[in-house]
């Protein structure tokens, strides 16, 4: 079999990648070693920035987006009792986020690939990159019981922080930057209405809380977890009542306690691997990076970079120009290393960490009360959060 682009993994990048080259005619396959059903379940991201938005409408896939989601102007801060809002929208000229579920994306992204015609191999298994340096890479995998092999013009490593994308690099060439926090997100899905119409990032001195939503009437909540606590430590009884507690007396006043139906623990890690272009392997998304969700940016990114990834692809087969592909690895990573210091920051200003000493804290609550006197301080986090220029 043959094609232009093979690209790795169905997950944000991959499928946003395969109908960006598939809206101009280019012949790209998808290998993704999951289920549709398998990659549409995981429950992850919750927030669009506007970048992501404009893709998704040049794309032809916000019908969805436009009727189910909800379009946030601004994000709350709380701390010690108190809490503030960030008008985002009057700080920006109008920016502004919008919640959407990743697993919402993917069902869209999903629907409509059937529907144009993408190909895409589920169950793809023992995924083998060759030649990604050479003239003529191909890719070898499994399926159904049957070897197959790919040959393409280019490969685009979408497979995640454990995919097989990263590693195709030679290790006298990746260099990896790595932070890993000492601390994780528990998450629950809850079907009760938020708590407040907005997001809600919290700072405690018991740990961080977040108060999300997928819907008026689906809520999303995180609490700060050790790395030692397991899910069966949290029953439902006592994630409210800790939540409650960190989200402080006001915005909790307003808490639904009900069952939950997921629950979950993501750890927090910062990563970035340099270079994204080896040959004719060029990474996006997870493949290539890891944020801590604190700041929204992991699918956001993921877009970002197919996005660019996408354009210079279709300037190579479009004029010849191959410009693109030959700045894609230092233009990605300008604006991922950007999103990668605001998560941190963010995730800085609002968790508890371990070592932290009563100056520390003292620190934290300084900045969040700086913030919140500072039109210049909250136009940093806005600009930041509804999306940095493409770049
Ligand atoms: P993905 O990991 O989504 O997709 C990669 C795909 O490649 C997967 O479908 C995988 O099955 C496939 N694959 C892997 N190896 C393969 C191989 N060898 N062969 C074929 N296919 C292969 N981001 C936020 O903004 N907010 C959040 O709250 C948030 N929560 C998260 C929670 C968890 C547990 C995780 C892991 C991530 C979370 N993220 C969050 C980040 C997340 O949304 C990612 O940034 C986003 O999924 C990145 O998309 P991709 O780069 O496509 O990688
Ligand atoms: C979510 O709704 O899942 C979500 C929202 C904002 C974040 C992280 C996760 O920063």
């Amino acid at each position: 079999m043959r094609c232009q682009v093979a690209i790795i993994g169905a997950g944000p990048a991959g499928m946003f990648l395969a109908h960006l080259l598939a809206r101009a005619g280019i012949d790209a396959v998808v290998l993704e070693r999951r289920t549709r059903d398998y990659v549409e379940g995981r429950v992850r991201a919750g927030v669009l920035e506007q970048g992501t938005v404009a893709v998704l409408e040049a794309l032809g896939l916000d019908g969805r987006l436009k009727a189910e989601g909800l379009v946030h102007t601004g994000t709350n801060l709380a701390y010690d009792g108190e809490i503030f809002r960030i008008d985002m929208a009057a700080l920006t000229g109008g920016g502004a986020v919008t919640v959407y579920g990743q697993q919402e994306v993917m069902r869209d992204l999903f629907d409509a690939a059937e529907a144009r015609g993408l190909r895409i191999v589920f169950e793809a298994e023992d995924v083998a990159l060759r030649d990604v340096a050479g003239e003529r890479p191909c890719v070898e995998y499994r399926c159904g019981g049957a070897a197959h092999s790919l040959s393409c013009d280019f490969i685009a490593g979408c497979d995640g922080f454990h995919g097989v994308g990263r590693a195709a690099i030679p290790p006298d060439v990746l260099r990896v930057f790595e932070r890993v926090y000492p601390f994780g997100w528990l998450g629950i899905l809850a079907e009760l209405p938020p708590v407040n119409h907005e997001l809600i990032y919290a700072n405690h001195r018991n740990g961080f809380a977040l108060a999300s939503m997928r819907s008026p009437t689906r809520s999303r909540y995180y609490v700060q977890v050790g790395l030692d606590e397991r899910i069966e430590d949290w029953p439902d009884a006592r994630f409210w009542d800790e939540l409650a507690l960190r989200l402080g007396p006001e915005a909790a006043s307003g808490l639904v306690r009900g069952p939950s139906f997921e629950k979950s623990i993501a750890p927090l890690r910062s990563v970035v691997a340099e270079p994204m272009r080896h040959g004719r392997l060029f990474l996006a998304g997870d493949a290539a990076h890891i944020v801590p969700p604190t700041g929204a940016k992991g699918m956001n990114l993921a877009v970002s970079d197919v996005a660019m990834l996408g354009e210079a692809l279709v300037a190579h087969y479009r004029e010849g120009d191959a410009s693109g592909l030959d700045g894609y690895s230092a233009r990605a990573l300008a604006r991922v290393w950007k999103a990668e210091r605001f998560s941190w920051w963010f995730t800085g200003l609002t968790h508890r960490f371990p070592d932290m000493d009563p100056f520390a804290r003292r620190m934290q609550v300084a900045e969040l009360a700086y913030i919140r006197g500072s039109v210049a301080a909250q136009t940093v986090l806005a600009e930041n959060y509804v999306g940095l220029p493409m770049g």
